[in-house]
């Protein structure tokens, strides 16, 4: 023990993020008797839901699947929208807790910023940005796959006079949009929510689009207690069918046929029937094969095409918003949903930049300078996205066996075994981290699946009193292998996205997250029932 250590506090098991996950684990490993504790770095509860609070912030997968399927916290909790905003996400979340009691074993405004393994002892030591080291015996990544955001380098962004903000560090107080002069930059997710609610409030709102965003019809609804409640009675069946799924959805369920293969009417029943639904239908719960077969995902892009024209009144602006040659195949990138995304440019006061045409050239005092013109903004909004599944790893001086950081490591490239455990990092177990489905696979659903897989480890290790978890070199580097090859059978990396580790300049690209959920956790209960193979314990 090093001088600074002396007396400091030991846990079993620390947890870092106080999202889904982390709670999830904390609710189940304390009632195991494990001295449990959990860290994380926003003032409450939430994690994504705690940070992401700009205009419009709103889950994109329909309740109830986003939700716990914990009895006490279900039983009388009613949703009051299909597709809930940030701030009913965080009423959820103080629910959660005035059910869990997991506030007294939480420590808010904690941010982890170090931690080395003791291979003597046997521990990890981590440092806190308040200066504590605390020790642990294991520890649970709770992180999330966007815990640190990306701010491109803008020439001049620090010259700004304006406000600049990224989506992800949004104030608490707010920002007041209204008759302000707005810009927004990036149209993914986070984009198309702004825009949507900055252009009915803003004076100006110029877009700036890199890629054209394929986004889908939301068909949000208002709930109401009434309906509320009757769902109560089939709930417990309902997330188990969730649980047991592939994606961690009731009910999107694929057609198994070739959308290429069968009649035009036949195809567009289908793909309108899954419009019709919303959320991810078109994208997960039509034809099976619009991922994996070019021609289907074009008659799929097509037909969304066709969609976005009939609503956007000026044809250049439609053509830009959805263009007649797909920007990458449809789905390979997330798409976004949207309720009035596409009728915002519509209006005067919304303009439409194509950043591939005419490419920012500096951030001046006064606005976005692009190849062609100057753009005057009291508000620039950065929704560029997030070093999307290690980013929230490799912001952490994290020293495994080796002394190595796991920035240095990962530079080279993720192995992971199973997206659980990462060699030379013994006694560290993600949870929603890269090389698990993560990306493909919804949150609560995730916590509780993946998440039961860990408790199970944890506990087995306890029973069987073994110290010590370590992912094996080689099955972390099959892992990675199998991981290409799923992905090399599908479109997916013929786009560049954060599920590739495209969108951050200079990371390795790689397929970061597993596709199906089912399937992924074939393979760790089979390691699981097998003594934990791919692993080390001792
Ligand atoms: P995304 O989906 O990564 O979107 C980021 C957007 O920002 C995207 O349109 C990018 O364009 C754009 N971007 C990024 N860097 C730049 C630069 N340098 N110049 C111009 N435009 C840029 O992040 P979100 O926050 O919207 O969503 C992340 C996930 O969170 C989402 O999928 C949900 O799962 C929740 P590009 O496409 O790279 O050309």
């Amino acid at each position: 023990m090093t001088r600074e250590n002396q007396g400091a506090r030991r846990f079993d098991i620390l947890i870092i993020g106080a999202g889904f996950s982390g709670l999830y684990q904390l609710y189940r490993l304390r009632r195991l008797g494990f001295r449990v504790k959990l860290f994380d770095a926003g003032r409450d509860l939430g994690g994504v839901w705690h940070w992401n609070r700009y205009p419009g912030a709103r889950v994109d997968s329909h309740v109830p699947n986003y939700e716990f399927s914990i009895d006490e916290v279900w039983q009388d909790w009613c949703w009051s929208e299909r597709f809930p905003g940030w701030q009913e996400l965080q009423r959820y979340f103080a629910h959660v807790d005035s059910k869990l009691k997991l506030k007294s074993d939480i420590e808010f405004n904690k941010r982890v910023t170090a931690a080395a393994f003791d291979e003597e002892e046997c521990r990890w030591h981590l440092t806190c940005a308040d200066g504590e080291i605390v020790e642990t015996q294991f520890v649970l990544t709770c992180m999330g796959f966007a815990a640190k955001a990306h701010i491109p380098a803008l020439p001049g962004l620090d010259r700004f006079e304006g406000h600049a903000i990224h989506t992800a560090h949004w104030p608490e107080a707010g920002i007041d949009l209204s008759g302000k002069r707005v810009g927004v930059i990036g149209t993914g997710a986070s984009g198309v929510q702004v825009i949507q609610e900055a252009y009915k409030v803003a004076k100006e709102l110029t877009v700036f689009q890199r890629t054209p965003m394929i986004a889908l019809a939301m068909q949000q609804r208002q709930l109401s207690r009434e309906s509320e409640l009757a769902k109560k009675s089939s709930l417990k069946e309902t997330f188990h069918i969730r649980n047991a799924s592939s994606g961690g959805f009731h009910d999107l369920q694929m057609d198994e046929r070739r959308a290429h293969e069968v009649s035009k009417v036949e195809r567009d029943r289908v793909f309108e029937e899954a419009w019709a639904k919303g959320g991810f239908h078109f994208w997960t719960g039509s034809f099976s094969d619009i991922i994996t077969d070019s021609r289907s995902n074009r008659l799929a892009y097509d037909f969304w095409r066709a969609k976005v024209h009939a609503r956007v009144n000026d044809p250049a602006t439609a053509e830009m918003l959805a263009p007649t040659e797909p920007p990458h195949p449809f789905g390979a990138k997330r798409p976004s949903l949207e309720q009035d995304y596409y009728e915002a440019f519509n209006h005067g006061n919304v303009t439409l930049v194509d950043l591939k045409k005419t490419p920012i050239t500096a951030i001046e005092p006064q606005g976005v300078y692009t190849s062609e013109k100057a753009f005057d903004l009291d508000v620039l909004v950065l929704a560029t996205g997030f070093d999307a599944g290690t980013g929230g790893f490799t912001q952490i001086d994290l020293r495994g066996t080796s002394g190595r950081t796991l920035k240095e490591i990962w530079q080279d490239g993720v192995d992971t075994h199973l997206g659980l455990g990462i060699p030379e990092f013994p006694n560290l177990l993600m949870l929603y981290g890269p090389q698990s489905p993560t990306a493909f696979w919804n949150g609560p659903a995730s916590a509780e699946v993946q998440g039961d897989w860990v408790v199970n480890c944890l506990r087995h290790l306890r029973d069987n009193t073994f110290r010590r978890i370590e992912a094996k070199r080689d099955a972390a580097k099959a892992w990675t292998k199998h991981m290409e090859e799923m992905g090399a059978r599908t479109l997916m990396p013929l786009a560049d996205s954060w599920y590739m580790g495209a969108n951050i300049p200079g990371k390795r690209r790689q397929m970061l997250f597993y596709m199906g959920s089912k399937s992924y956790m074939e393979h760790c209960n089979n390691s699981a029932d097998n003594g934990y193979t791919g692993f080390e314990l001792r």
